[in-house]
């Protein structure tokens, strides 16, 4: 770290993520942002997200109440890619068609060109995102995938789970994301954790905060029941009202979990008071400590997050209040950050 560096003081123009004097070579964790959000079908904003949590993390205040100095192994974001901010576009005003047309796309050439199109350039995406991860991860650092909205991290996880086998996901979100081919996208980011489980070997997949889905989704995760553990919001808030301690509820969630951990973490899976330009807002949801202490228990349970990603928030089309889902994001990025280094054994907490 450069001796001119203060901890103390306010981000310096032009410092790196969370105002941090790192580069990629001096750092343990790399943020790799993805701007894309080709098949968001509510709201949008979320390309803008990588850009918006940066100006954001200047705000965040390095010193942290539980892990000591999480930032002192480095912590790096790397440039948005300029080819991923074109296959946006393209693939965005492609995917806008195909939604208009509500998915009846068939006999319609022009229409199934559209569809065509956007899933090739989500499958570009998926391994653009795999091989960035991959050299990543090959060079011994934490990977952490900032969206971009959910169909974001396919990429890392896969790479995670093949550098980590028997890898966990612990999935916060209102959606199960179990859609097959939502709207005809092979890779919308309603399908991630369908596409997950019927291509990527993991152990296990544990959904906290669902509440807004399909039967065909539901009938999906009670089908993997072996595989899915599901802990829906009304459940969570039901157990909450009859008296039990949230501290109970984390530890049945935590006992679904195996050894070593991916996070994906939507941010709709938070109170939309903390999150309301997100794509898919939901009434109900977590609270941002609840979320944090599910993730510090975890760790504190002696299991090991390889990596995570935190995709969804937007800073929305119009800027008047847009700040606040950066600033919440943020907030979160580095609070998921000290824990993962804290289960790696980087930094030492209380
Ligand atoms: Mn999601």
């Amino acid at each position: 770290m450069e001796k001119s560096f203060d901890p103390n003081s306010a981000a310096a123009e032009g410092s790196g993520i969370f105002g941090l004097p790192f580069e990629e070579s001096n750092s343990s964790l790399i943020y790799l942002p993805i701007p894309w959000e080709a098949t968001t079908s509510y709201g949008g904003g979320t390309a803008k997200a990588p850009s918006a949590i940066f100006q954001a993390s200047y705000q965040v205040d390095l010193f942290d109440g539980e892990v000591l100095n999480p930032y002192e192994p480095g912590l790096f974001c790397l440039p948005e890619s300029k080819k991923i901010k074109d296959w946006n576009k393209t693939a965005r005003v492609a995917a806008q068609k195909v939604v208009a047309s509500a998915g009846k796309t068939s006999k319609n050439k022009a229409l199934e060109q559209s569809l065509k199109l956007v899933n090739s350039l989500s499958e570009r995406l998926n391994a653009e995102v795999y091989k960035e991860s991959r050299r990543i991860l090959e060079a011994k650092k934490i990977l952490a995938v900032i969206g971009g909205d959910h169909s974001t991290p396919y990429g890392a996880m896969k790479a995670a789970c093949e550098k980590f086998p028997g890898l966990g996901i612990l999935h916060f979100d209102a959606h199960h994301d179990l859609r097959r081919a939502y709207e005809g996208f092979t890779h919308s980011h309603a399908s991630i954790l369908y596409n997950v489980l019927e291509n990527i070997p993991v152990s296990r997949l544990v959904q906290v905060g669902i509440r807004d889905f399909c039967e065909e989704e539901a009938a999906y995760a009670r089908e993997k029941s072996g595989q899915v553990s599901v802990f829906y919001d009304s459940q969570i808030k039901s157990s909450l009202f009859s008296g039990e301690p949230w501290m109970g509820i984390v530890s049945r969630i935590i006992s679904q979990l195996p050894e070593k951990i991916w996070i994906t973490f939507d941010i709709d899976a938070l109170d939309p008071k903390l999150c309301p330009n997100t794509g898919t807002p939901v009434p109900g949801g977590l609270d941002f400590e609840q979320a944090v202490y599910l993730i510090s228990q975890t760790v504190k349970s002696g299991r090991k997050i390889v990596g995570f990603d935190l995709n969804e928030v937007s800073p929305g089309d119009n800027s008047q209040n847009g700040e606040w889902d950066a600033n919440v994001g943020a907030r979160l990025l580095y609070k998921m950050t000290a824990w993962t280094l804290a289960s790696q054994g980087l930094r030492p907490y209380r």
